[in-house]
Order: C-alpha cells, then structure tokens, then sequence
C-alpha cells in the first residue's frame, strides 16, 4: 500500500495537551519530542504506524491551536491545513479546565470540513473536572479517556479507533471493471520522456491491481499494440493507454472493445469523473484572454516533464482557437488568485490522498471554477470522449448531459 493510500490521522488541540506523548504511545515508540514547555511541537510531523487491528495509517503531529504571535499563527494555518487533508482526526484535550476559544474553533473547523473525530480527555490520572464533562454533554461529545503517562486507557483507544475509523472504500482502479481469466491490454509508451527504468505509478497500480483479480494482462508500448491484439486467441476486455497515444490507440482498437486510459481510471480513484466531464463544457466557453490554470500538486511530474508546460497548452490553443493565458502552478496549494482562472486543469494526483484530491476539487467548486483533469481534457482534445468514458456508467451520464447543452448552443 503507498502512503497516498492509506488513512491520515491528524492530532489535533491545544499546547501542552499531550499531542506528542499520545502519537509516541499509539505507535509505541519516542518518534516525536515531548516537552512540558508548550509549542514544542512546530511543524507537522508525520509518521507511518500500523494500528492493529485496523492496519497502515500515518498519524500526523501537529502544533498547538492555540499558539500565539506571527509565528503562531503562521503554525496554526499548517495545522489547519493538515487537518484539511485528513481523514480522521484526534482531539486531544486538558483533563482540568473547560474548552476554550481555539478548541471551540477546532470543533468549528472539522465540522466544516467533514472531518471524523475523536475527543481524547488525556492526563486523567490528574482526575476531570465535572465543569468540562458538563460542556462536553453539552456539546454532544463523545470521548476517551487517557493517561499517557500511565498508559491507561491506549489500549482501549487504539480498538475503537480500529472500529471507527472511516472504512469508506476508495473507488478501485480497475477491479470492478474485470473478472477472472479476462485479457486486459496495458498500451506503456516507452518515449523519450518516460522515466529511466520503470513504470509511473498509475500504471503499476493498475497491473497490480488487474493481477490480483486474476487477470490475464498484456503490457505493450503503443507501437506493438495492433500485433498484440492480433497475437490474441480471445478479445481483450478492456485496453488501457496512456493518454498521449490515445487517438492512435484509439485507432487501433476494435470499436467493440472497451478503452480508457491510466489517467482515468485514477480521476475516478482519487478525484471525481463525472466532474471532471461536466468541466470539459468550459473548454467550449473559453474566450480569447481568459486564464487557465494548470495544477500540478506536486513538483516531480513523473510523466514527460513537458506535459503541463509545454502539451496541454499547444492542445488546448489549438483545441480552442483563442489566445489564452495558461499558467502551470505545481505543489501543494492553489494560487491565492484562484478565482481569476476559468478553467482548471488538474493533474492525475496520484501522490494525494483521495481525501486530498478531494479537498482541491472542493475548493474549485467553491470559487465556482470549473475543473477537468489531465486525462479527460486530453482524451476530449484529441476525440477520444466519449470512447474512452464507455467503461464508466457515470461519466457517460455527465458526458450526455454537457453534449446535449453544447450541441444545442
Ligand atoms: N500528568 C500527565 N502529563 C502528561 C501526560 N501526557 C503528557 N504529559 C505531559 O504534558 C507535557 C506536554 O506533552 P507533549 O506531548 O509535549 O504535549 P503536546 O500537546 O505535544 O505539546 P506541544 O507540542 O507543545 O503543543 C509534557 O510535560 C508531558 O510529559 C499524562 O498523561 N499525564
Ligand atoms: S501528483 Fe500530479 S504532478 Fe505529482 S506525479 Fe502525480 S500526476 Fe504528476
Ligand atoms: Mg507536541
């Protein structure tokens, strides 16, 4: 499992609280440093764990809510945003006063943002004042009790953290898209921009993936893909490409045999398909002098180095006839400006999480830009949508639905 796929537990609450002393019991080791100074811990740490009996989770340390001066503030707005991309989160609080301010704001925060928690009353062999019980009711909050000093109460944690923590299951690559003995083509350009030696991610994912559901899977680079097919006692079920040969495979491909590409089937895993479709409308509605952004959420683009800076954008002109202004922004956060754009164009996200993948689509929305990832933009600028959506019931959907609006325009 890589680490984009497992769950991120983020510990949360305020200095001193016993943030770093309940990360180092739950993974039983001194990993992080605890001190009784607060605001020991600065930046977020985050550390890989395997909660039994649940299984691989990162736990993140962060710093106290409730730090204060510039730097403080500046540590707060990491840790919100930490708590943005999390899946879960642990709420560790005092034992011997009420909620204050910055808790209450927490509590604020993770409602807003859908995060599922935990409350954590830790240092309790210190005993809890009735005052904070009281509010805690109130609330309608439920929580744990622990001493990390004593390791009261870890034991008992870790099994209902192993009960309630999210099991939502990420929509897989292509295991429902396949049975046992049925022939999947992989379509692996091998071009000057591949990486030396190896296989991108999503591309090793999704053998593996093929493979553990006992299919038969043929790799093959674009070149040989036509002698592959015709090497076949039996159809292929399904032809996977990449998508920068996509109209040449797309050529090649019998129309009865179903086709997408690596790029997505991962805007289904980790992002949203029928979203990403419904952008593809704002493609048509771009005008000459609107700003178009291309998002890469990280900085090491495993794919040609150019596909962003230098491809999308010669596509996208050609595709549109407009004189666009086309930005590549790569890593973790949106341009502030993120409301001037008309159209965003996002990467496969194969190092986020889903939860974060989702959080960017999230934020478009919210802004109110319409976004469209690699794959789809790429299959749709060179004709290949809605041949390669076919697998997808709801992508096809969404495809009907923005076809019929710009047909009719
Ligand atoms: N009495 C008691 N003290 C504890 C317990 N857990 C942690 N502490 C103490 O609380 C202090 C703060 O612990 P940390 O784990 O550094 O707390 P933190 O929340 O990470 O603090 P910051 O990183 O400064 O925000 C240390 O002196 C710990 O020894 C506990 O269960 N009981
Ligand atoms: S997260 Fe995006 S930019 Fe980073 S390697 Fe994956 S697809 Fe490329
Ligand atoms: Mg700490």
């Amino acid at each position: 499992m890589i680490s984009s796929d497992k769950k991120h537990i983020a510990v949360v609450g305020r200095r001193n609280t016993g943030k770093s002393s309940l990360v180092n019991r739950l993974t039983g080791q001194d990993l992080v440093i605890v001190s009784s100074t607060p605001g020991t811990t600065t930046d977020p740490v985050k550390k890989s764990m395997e909660l039994l009996p649940y299984g691989p989770v990162i736990i993140i340390d962060t710093a106290g809510i409730d730090d204060e001066g510039e730097l403080g503030t500046l540590r707060i707005n990491k840790t919100v945003k930490i708590l943005s991309e999390a899946d879960f989160a642990i709420f560790v609080i005092e034992p011997s006063q009420k909620l204050n301010e910055s808790e209450v704001k927490i509590l604020d925060e993770l409602e807003q943002l859908e995060i599922p928690f935990i409350t954590v009353i830790n240092k309790v062999e210190l005993g809890i004042d009735y005052e904070l019980l009281l509010q805690l009711k109130q609330l309608g909050l439920e929580y744990s009790n622990v001493s990390c000093n004593t390791g009261e109460g870890i034991y008992e944690l870790k099994e209902k953290l192993s009960v309630i923590l999210p099991k939502e299951i990420e929509p897989p690559l292509v295991a429902d898209l396949v049975k046992s003995n049925d022939i999947i083509v992989l379509v692996v350009p091998i071009d000057l921009g591949a990486p030396k030696g190896r296989l991108i991610m999503p591309q090793v994912q999704t053998l593996r993936e093929a493979l553990d559901e006992d299919t038969i899977v043929v790799v093959t680079k674009d070149k040989e893909l036509r002698s592959a097919l015709n090497s076949l006692s039996k159809k292929p079920k399904l032809v996977i490409t990449d998508s920068q040969v996509v109209m040449k495979v797309t050529a090649d491909v019998p129309d009865d045999i179903l086709l997408t590409t690596f790029s997505i089937l991962m805007a289904r895993h980790k992002g949203d398909l029928p979203e990403y479709v419904r952008g593809l409308r704002q493609i048509e509605n771009l005008q000459n002098g609107d700003k178009v952004l291309i998002a890469e959420a990280c900085t090491h683009h495993a794919q040609e180095d150019d596909i962003g800076t230098v491809k999308i954008p010669r596509w996208l002109r050609n595709h549109t006839k407009k004189e666009l202004e086309i930005e590549v922004k790569s890593g973790h956060d949106y341009p502030s400006n993120l409301s001037e754009y008309k159209l965003i164009i996002h990467c496969g996200g194969c190092m986020l999480t889903r939860r974060m993948m989702q959080t960017r689509i999230k934020q478009a929305k919210y802004v109110g830009i319409p976004i469209v990832n690699y794959g789809v933009a790429i299959s749709y600028m060179h004709g290949a949508v809605p041949r390669a959506l076919q697998p997808f019931e709801e992508a096809l959907v969404a495809w009907e639905e923005i076809n019929s609006e710009m047909t009719a325009k």
